[in-house]
């Protein structure tokens, strides 16, 4: 392994709102892997706010991959993408870099919408894409809104029965991913994420806050890959990233910011060391 592991963090950079790029980065440089970014499109705000601007980047795509043809990487984790047009050239990525290193997983958040509702940018065309795009990856982290849009089930809300998300999940493992974690599922006041990788299945739970705070999902990707380029095991990833969002609701709570600006998370990133350790201390 390398002293430094190194991610390919496919995303949109988004200059206000806390999400995507600008979560992923520091969450994975902090936990002390090598994040290289490749931005999807360029935001002036996240699609949640009212108005922003909006520049796809899929014609520099090519060009970009292309002359990343001498690198290898321990990871790539894949996020929001800007056009339908993306979807085929991030696939032509993933087998490239399967084939130079079968070591190389494949995180794929499948950023698509949230609380029922399809991202504004979002088209049926890119949700049916992004089923395909599913297929090669080792693990996705869909929301509940995003595993009934790839599966084709009808949302009745974010309190599912863990028996329902495991069906759920089940059907998102049809689709050829090799693990999927749903993440946020709502059980009164507690909040779950399962993980199942067709062997095994596993539910943890923390507590919830009442706010719906945007970037969550691209939080707890970004903690997710850090973990397991970190060597943590997929249980004790997704244990971690959902300790971390806890933390940082709870914070973000308590300042009474605006949820469309995110989570605060930047005041707690020094706890993710300790988390490691933890985790790695009783793998040992
Ligand atoms: O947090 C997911 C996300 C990522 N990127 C962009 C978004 C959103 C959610 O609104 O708008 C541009």
């Amino acid at each position: 392994m390398r002293t430094v592991p190194r991610a390919a963090c496919i995303n949109d950079l988004s200059g206000f709102g806390r999400c995507s790029l600008t979560t992923a980065l520091p969450v994975l440089s902090v936990m002390g892997v090598q994040a290289c970014p490749v931005p999807t499109a360029v935001l002036s705000k996240h699609t949640g706010f009212p108005a922003f601007s909006f520049h796809d980047l899929t014609d520099t795509l090519p060009a970009f991959f292309e002359t990343w043809s001498d690198l290898d990487f321990d990871m790539i984790y894949s996020g929001f993408l800007g056009s339908v047009g993306q979807i085929s050239i991030v696939r032509d990525f993933f087998t490239r870099e399967r084939r130079k290193n079968p070591g190389c997983r494949i995180l794929l958040d499948p950023v698509m919408g949230d609380d029922g509702k399809r991202y504004r940018t979002y088209t049926a065309a890119l949700c049916d894409a992004m089923r395909e795009l599913v297929s090669h990856a080792d693990i996705i982290t869909p929301n509940i809104t995003e595993a009934c849009l790839l599966t084709d089930t009808p949302y009745h809300g974010e309190s599912l029965q863990r028996s329902e998300a495991q069906t759920l999940a089940e059907k998102l493992l049809k689709l050829g991913c090799g693990a999927v974690v749903i993440t946020g599922l709502v059980q009164e006041n507690m909040i779950g994420n399962l993980t199942c990788d067709g062997n095994s299945v596993s539910y943890t739970q923390v507590h919830r806050t009442e706010c719906l705070f945007s970037g969550t999902g691209d939080l707890f990707a970004s903690v997710l890959c850090g973990a397991l380029c970190r060597g943590c095991t997929l249980p004790d990833a997704v244990t971690i990233a959902g300790n971390f969002l806890s933390d940082v609701t709870s914070y973000t709570l308590r300042q009474n910011t605006p949820a469309q600006e995110g989570v605060l998370f930047e005041p707690l990133l020094t706890k993710l060391e300790g988390y490691l350790n933890a985790a790695n201390e009783t793998t040992r």
